[in-house]
């Protein structure tokens, strides 16, 4: 059985750039639903149960019709909000340094360019769906909880949620304040660990 992981800090503590009600029901309501319906999903194809959730995302296709699109959405909406909680703190923002910081530096020539990029990528997803930073310094989106190893790509170093939910009662239709809030919460340690694995 999945379970809704705990987010390593308090609804409350992003509060300047996402308020507590957002991250209270970004976390226990939306993140909660995935998990449980995934949960539901797995009980009618129990061998299932006994894989990664990443290896049956990296292999969506070749699943059971019956259970593939509640896997797709779910499974794809636990992990990908599992890693969402990372990539924010309290103690975030800033900028990369290191390896990741030279990485993103030699692709976009400056870190303000990165951020201009992934912004406008995020500006361009219409209706639901993800940004992503990959370990080749790529920027990708996707739709839905869609994510990259669904689409034979590497998992993500970094990801934003742009889905309304993530910024309705915040920023009500203005994405791009969201946007511009969000990198003040990014954890740069937390996306140099997972490039350091990649
Ligand atoms: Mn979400």
């Amino acid at each position: 059985m999945y379970q809704l992981p705990a987010m390593g800090y308090e609804y409350d503590q992003l509060g300047k750039y996402i308020s507590k009600d957002i991250m209270e029901l970004h976390h226990s309501k939306h993140h909660q639903t995935y998990v449980d319906k995934l949960n539901a999903a797995l009980e009618n194809a129990p061998a299932l149960k006994e894989r990664p959730l990443e290896s049956l995302l990296s292999d969506i296709d070749s699943l059971p019709e019956a259970v593939r699109t509640a896997l797709r959405n779910n499974g794809g909406g636990h992990y990908n909000h599992s890693l969402f909680w990372k990539w924010m703190s309290p103690d975030g923002g800033g900028e990369p340094t290191g390896e990741l910081a030279t990485k993103i530096v030699d692709k976009y020539g400056s870190f303000q360019t990165f951020v201009d990029e992934f912004t406008t990528k995020s500006l361009g997803v219409f209706g639901s769906g993800w940004v992503w930073l990959q370990p080749d310094m790529e920027i990708l989106t996707t739709p839905n909880q869609d994510t990259p190893i669904m689409i034979g790509k590497a998992a993500p170093l970094l990801g934003l949620d742009v889905w309304e939910h993530a910024y309705y009662l915040d920023y009500k239709n203005k994405r791009d304040d969201y946007i511009n809030a969000w990198w003040n919460v990014v954890d740069w340690g937390f996306v140099a660990e997972r490039f350091e694995h990649s």
